[in-house]
């Protein structure tokens, strides 16, 4: 295999082109060698017949020992119905990091998912005011991404942040028991910390009906927390100013209720018009909460040999 991309902050072809080009030969930015035709599927090709243990691909439930075998790596779980912006942010999480956005007390110090964050990373397409990317997480998917980070001792912390679709999140929001919310069930026995995605576009589209769907999350997110951190993050906040105040007062006394030490962060995607605040610095602040928050990586110690179920996911004990 041979070429390479001539934009600095693109690695293609060992990642997907950041340009959306399947075949890199198509691309302009893209210097082909000889006999090269490079695709996403050869580097799938070659990752699988790979000795390594890991792919880099997002990890799956069953993978999840590859990462805490060596430390205890604390599970995040971002929840929120479908829409949310819950797959948007992770992107944006990458691409600050990747572009020398720092957490307050850590630093990066690697990643086993790095073709997963890429593939995000490469969906997110900015444009001024819209993100038309990624697409709907599949009702099918359960995917883990992981994070390496070192404090200034060179102490190092372990971050997975699952990622689900929201309709298994809005199925679990009312009834934990449905038989078709087995992921979200699971991100939840075994979380450390939550973020709880608030659609700020959705409480102005949808008003009351999105507020419930809202609050029937937060109320299974509330039935056996403990004391896991958990912070509701006001998504999309860019169209914050539109909803209507009286939903978005009674939304937050609602989830003050029902969490202690509730906390909350606007965020958003969008660079422009303005609110760099929401993008740059609230979106990773609201990791550097959780992290504060998380001191012991095993603040969940539950049961798992009751899940009547074979799958190493399912049994994952979060050690
Ligand atoms: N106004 C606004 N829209 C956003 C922002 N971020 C994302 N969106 C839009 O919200 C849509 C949904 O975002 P996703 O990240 O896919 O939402 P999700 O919660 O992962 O959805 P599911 O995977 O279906 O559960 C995107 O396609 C964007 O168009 C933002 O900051 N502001
Ligand atoms: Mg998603």
């Amino acid at each position: 295999m041979s070429g390479k991309c001539s934009l600095k902050e693109c690695g293609a072809p060992i990642v997907p082109c950041h340009e959306g080009c399947e075949d890199f030969n198509t691309c302009p930015n893209f210097k082909s060698g000889k006999n090269s035709s490079v695709t996403r599927q050869d580097i799938k090709k070659v990752t699988n017949n790979s000795n390594l243990n890991w792919s880099g691909e997002a990890l799956s439930i069953d993978e999840i020992h590859l990462v805490s075998s060596r430390s205890n790596p604390f599970l995040v779980g971002t929840f929120g119905k479908a829409d949310a912006g819950k797959t948007t942010y992770l992107a944006m999480v990458y691409t600050l990091l990747l572009n020398g956005g720092k957490l307050e007390n850590y630093r990066f110090a690697g990643t086993k998912t790095i073709l997963g964050w890429d593939e995000l990373h490469h969906r997110l397409r900015l444009s001024h005011g819209s993100v038309p990317f990624p697409p709907p997480t599949p009702v099918s998917a359960n995917r883990l991404y992981h994070l390496a980070l070192k404090d200034s001792d060179d102490g190092l912390k372990e971050l997975l942040f699952a990622d689900a679709s929201g309709e298994v999140f809005s199925l679990w929001g009312i009834n934990r028991n449905d038989e078709n919310a087995e992921s979200a069930r699971w991100i939840y026995a075994n979380s450390n910390a939550f973020m709880l995605f608030i659609d700020c576009e959705a409480l102005v589209l949808q008003k009351n009906g999105a507020k419930r769907e809202i609050m029937y999350i937060a109320r299974q997110l509330s039935h056996d927390i403990k004391d896991r951190p958990l912070i509701a993050v006001w998504s999309k906040a860019d169209k914050k100013a539109e909803v209507l105040p009286a939903i978005k007062d009674t939304l937050k006394n609602e989830l003050e209720g029902l969490f202690a030490n509730f906390h909350e962060i606007e965020i958003s995607n969008f660079l422009e018009p303005g609110p760099d605040e929401l993008v740059h610095k609230n979106n990773l602040a609201a990791i550097d909460w959780l992290l504060q928050m998380m001191d012991s990586p095993s603040n969940v110690n539950l049961d798992l040999d009751d899940f009547p179920t074979d799958d190493q996911f399912l049994k994952f004990k979060g050690k």
